[in-house]
């Protein structure tokens, strides 16, 4: 914009994500010229996942996906965009990758990606370079034991904490290396360099080892998050020789290298392109919502729902994550993690609602705000945000409306349209309660609604009177490989400048010209009604406390 961007250029960002590969190529007015994305379950059935991973039957909590179906999506998707977009013209590629996830080179790995053929896919040439073929992912919480060593390392959860961003978490990165370490020590040797999700496809992309950006680094509980350093205490406590298998960290805005060979040959991309470090789903996603203002929250409704705003004085502590900001090297996002996102939704659909997106809403339409009392906590999987295990937990408040002093009584069921009702005001009270426990402003000035289901606007209407704010949407739910492909550009731009450039100087004030424009879906609800919410989150994060106490993981 503004004429710093070549007009006839194109920047091309991917989504490596759970489920699927997408991608979204914008012009040099930022808008939206294409975008193409593959499915791993229905396009790439013979890895046999189911919504993209493994999950170990035994109940242990291990959650994995195949790593070379990351890599043949890849294969896939460059030859379905490659009769709509004219790689010629993509001046930079940037990505978006599941945070945390990890994948482990082995020794052969550099020496593969760096002779690669140009006349064959990237499956078959990719098939020997890893020393392990399933690749640990953000879903995955079995490293509890690990999570408690790494914390003990440095003093406490929330040393940690401080140290790092975040305390321990069993999908973190960190635990997951030294369960690694403890569990299968062969494989652990014949690793030559961990990549995260997010690095790894750079890496492909460049024929070459890419850096760790720092913003998805520091979702590892291993890197100094002020200083943006591995720290060495944890490294040391995590397992041997592991600076060494991280390799250096870089900002998300800087060159990760130029495309290599194998991409200008056999999709015919100039031999100019550069590739802009990668870096976790959220951060990608913080910056295609142009997120800038502080007390401006977003929230992705996706596999994995998550809250994050942005702040220049992060307070870490035992909730939360704190990253720095992708786009802004002077300040941060702080987010927070559910696990139960649009599956468990669906399966409240499935089982409740005849299966229909339809009837789920007017089933929401049809029951109360507050829903008479009744508050649900479903956890298909183990949560993270609280730490509780499986199960479905329901409970109805007496007197809700009159704000007396309710009594509590536990309930084995709910009728269908007060379940529909109960998932989804019980999802939206948790990140209320949680978003001002960590110190997120109340109400917000505004809700950026991102993810699959902010398409759904009983379920916007629910976040806006929970909130007691206005709530906005994107043009497109895949905010992810938007903001992937904005960072293209952003850091396309900075590179030829030779300096860090502000993100906003790409699109000034014209912003409502280009496809990352917001707008607004509902207005706040009314103030009597945020206030009858605001007893019921209380009362609901009593009652999760209780729960944690009696079930929850330490
Ligand atoms: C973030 C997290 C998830 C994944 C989903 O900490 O674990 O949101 O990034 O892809």
């Amino acid at each position: 914009m503004a004429g710093l961007l070549p007009s006839d250029a194109l920047f091309l960002g991917f989504d490596s994500s759970t489920q699927s590969l997408k991608a979204t190529v914008l012009d040099g007015n930022l808008v939206i010229v294409d975008s193409e994305s593959v499915h791993f379950d229905t396009e790439l059935p013979h890895y046999r996942t189911k919504d993209g991973v493994y999950r170990d039957p035994s109940g242990n909590g291990r959650i994995v996906s195949p790593t070379l179906m990351w890599v043949e999506a890849l294969d896939v998707l460059l030859e379905k965009l490659k009769s709509k977009v004219d790689y010629g013209k993509v001046v930079a590629i940037s990505g978006s990758g599941q945070q945390h996830g990890s994948v482990y080179w082995n020794k052969h790995g550099k020496a593969i990606l760096t002779s690669l053929d140009p006349k064959k896919p990237l499956r078959i040439q990719l098939e020997d370079a890893f020393s392990v073929r399933e690749s640990p992912i953000w879903m995955d919480s079995s490293t509890t034991s690990q999570c408690r060593e790494l914390e003990k390392a440095v003093g406490g959860a929330l040393e940690l904490s401080k140290l790092t961003g975040s305390r321990a978490y069993e999908r973190y990165t960190g635990p997951q290396i030294r369960k690694i370490y403890q569990t299968q020590p062969d494989v652990y040797n014949d690793t030559e360099r961990i990549s995260l999700v997010s690095s790894f496809i750079a890496s492909i992309l460049i024929g070459n080892y890419a850096s760790i950006d720092e913003t998805d680094g520091a979702g590892m509980n291993l890197m100094d998050i002020k200083q943006r350093v591995w720290s060495k205490t944890i490294l040391e406590a995590t397992a041997p020789g592991l600076e060494e298998k991280l390799g250096h960290l870089a900002p998300a805005h800087a060159v990760a290298g130029l495309i290599s060979s194998y991409f200008v040959e056999r999709f015919h991309f100039q031999k100019s392109c550069i590739v802009i470090q990668w870096s976790g789903d959220n951060p990608n996603s913080l910056a295609g919502l142009t997120l800038n203002t502080p007390g401006d929250l977003a929230i992705s409704l996706g596999t994995s729902d998550t809250v994050f705003g942005i702040t220049s004085e992060p307070q870490p502590s035992l909730e939360g994550h704190v990253f720095p900001n992708p786009v802004d090297p002077n300040c941060y996002m702080v987010m927070l993690v559910y696990k139960n996102g649009s599956l468990t939704r669906e399966d409240v659909r499935n089982r409740c609602a005849e299966s229909s997106w339809d009837t789920f809403n007017k089933y929401l339409e049809r029951t109360p705000s507050l829903n008479g009392g009744k508050l649900g906590f479903y956890y298909k999987e183990h949560e993270i945000l609280p730490p509780l295990p499986v199960g479905f937990h329901r409970y109805v408040l007496e007197n809700v409306d009159s704000l007396n002093e309710t009594k509590v009584l536990e309930v084995q069921e709910f009728d269908p349209p007060s379940e529909v009702r109960a998932i989804i005001e019980g999802q939206f009270l948790s990140m209320r309660g949680h978003a001002e426990r960590f110190g997120m402003p109340t109400p917000p000035n505004r809700i950026i609604a991102t993810g699959g289901a902010s398409k759904n606007e009983s379920i916007l209407k629910s976040i806006a009177s929970i909130f007691g704010c206005p709530v906005y949407t994107v043009q497109r739910p895949d905010s992810a490989s938007l903001g992937a492909a904005l960072r293209a550009a952003h850091g396309w731009l900075c590179n030829k400048e030779g300096r860090f450039v502000p993100i906003s100087c790409l699109y000034g004030d014209k912003l409502d010209k280009t496809s990352l424009s917001a707008k607004l879906a509902f207005p706040a609800g009314d103030a009597d009604l945020l206030s009858k919410y605001t007893v019921l989150v209380n009362k609901r994060m009593q009652i999760e406390k209780n729960l944690v106490e009696k079930l929850g993981r330490s």
